[in-house]
């Protein structure tokens, strides 16, 4: 057994969302252990392309650079270290790839055992190999994600195992300090936040975050909410469920948000909307963001700016307003989204003088 204490970091590091934010989550106690991966602290990072476009300051939280590439890792730590708390030995979710890849993650530090539910054949590569080697076990159902959800709530009602979804009030505990992250950067809120919308954890964390901070003063206002779904999985848009869902953004291919109702609040006491963007509407942001910006983001993550560049076409975007928009999960996750343009590579043999010809340098 190794007995030598860990060496101390000359620096301070980051050691995650509840260290940074615990004061904020009431349930997180200071005799609680906490499994973290060091989550958030991601990067804000102004756009400078799309505040050309839209005549905005728009600016990018790229949730990607968490430990496990999606936003999940933020509401994970807390909803693990919760169960952990609870004696829970095995935790169970239900997902489109992201809450699989965080819940196996997250658990696999804990030393407990991660049940995922995917809709088979729906997950993406890089999640399916992240939850993989993580070692989760995995469950492919034949079925939607919906019907994942519906047996991981059963299973966890009548097995000792314990739900991670979003419907676990931790996991938005740990989702909200994304806004927490955003006043802390630009010294007050935006006018306005642009997301993607699937389950709606996320859009109901981040209007509890902002309105936590506008409450305790540490904003002067909370933005607007726009939330955009895909057009083929646009239950909120459309105000009733989905029984087919079907998008690119396999992330969001949700029929039927069990966070609704926060949705719903988030969008009518800001004064915002929920409306939809087409597949190819995504592709064209999914491709300008990685072409303009440099951030290689998964389909679903580019939503929000899909939804913001539509509106702006509209005519619906005042200029010089201060926008943020979140960009969900990292483009690694779905390699094969990258490729289906196509590509088209310079082939060539060894001599150096045949690859500048190729080039058209010589
Ligand atoms: C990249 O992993 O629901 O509206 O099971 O992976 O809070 O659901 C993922 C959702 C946006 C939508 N962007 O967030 C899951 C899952 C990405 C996502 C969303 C998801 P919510």
């Amino acid at each position: 057994m190794n007995t030598l204490e860990p060496v101390r970091a000359a620096a301070p590091v980051w050691q995650g969302v509840i260290n940074a934010y615990r004061a904020w989550m009431p349930s997180v106690t200071d005799h609680m252990s906490i499994v973290t991966l060091h989550e958030g602290n991601t990067p804000l990072i102004r756009a400078d392309h799309i505040s050309g476009l839209t005549d905005c300051d728009v600016w990018l939280k790229v949730e990607g650079t968490n430990p496990t590439g999606s936003f999940k890792d933020r509401g994970m730590t807390v909803a693990v270290s919760k169960a952990v708390e609870a004696g829970a030995d095995m935790i169970v979710c239900a997902s489109t790839g992201n809450t699989s890849a965080s819940a196996a993650a997250y658990a696999a530090r804990a030393g407990i055992k991660a049940v995922v539910l995917v809709p088979k054949g729906d997950i993406t590569l890089g999640k399916l190999a992240q939850a993989v080697r993580y070692g989760a076990e995995i469950v492919e159902v034949a079925g939607t994600f919906d019907d994942c959800l519906r047996i991981a709530r059963e299973l966890a009602d009548e097995h000792p195992v314990a739900l991670v979804n979003s419907v676990n009030d931790h996991r938005l505990a740990g989702q909200q300090t994304v806004a927490f992250e955003i006043v802390d950067a630009l010294g007050d809120a935006p006018d306005l936040h642009c997301l993607p919308v699937g389950g709606a954890g996320n859009i109901t964390a981040l209007w509890r975050g902002y309105t936590a901070y506008e409450r305790a003063e540490r904003a002067s206002h909370r933005p607007r909410i726009w939330g955009f779904q895909a057009a083929g999985a646009a239950p909120l848009v459309l105000g009733h469920t989905v029984e087919a869902p079907e998008t690119v953004a396999t992330a969001i291919r949700i029929g039927d948000p069990a966070s609704r109702d926060g949705a719903l609040a988030a969008r009518d006491e800001s004064g915002g909307q929920i409306t939809s963007v087409s597949d190819e509407q995504i592709l064209a942001a999914y491709r300008l963001v990685a072409r303009h910006e440099g951030i290689f983001v998964e389909p679903a993550s580019a939503v929000g700016i899909a939804g913001l560049l539509t509106e702006h076409a509209a005519g619906r975007v005042p200029p010089a307003q201060r926008i943020v928009i979140t960009v969900t999960g990292n483009g690694l996750k779905d390699p094969d989204a990258s490729m289906l343009d196509g590509y088209d590579p310079v082939e060539t043999s060894t001599v150096t003088t045949a690859v500048a010809r190729a080039l058209n340098l010589a």
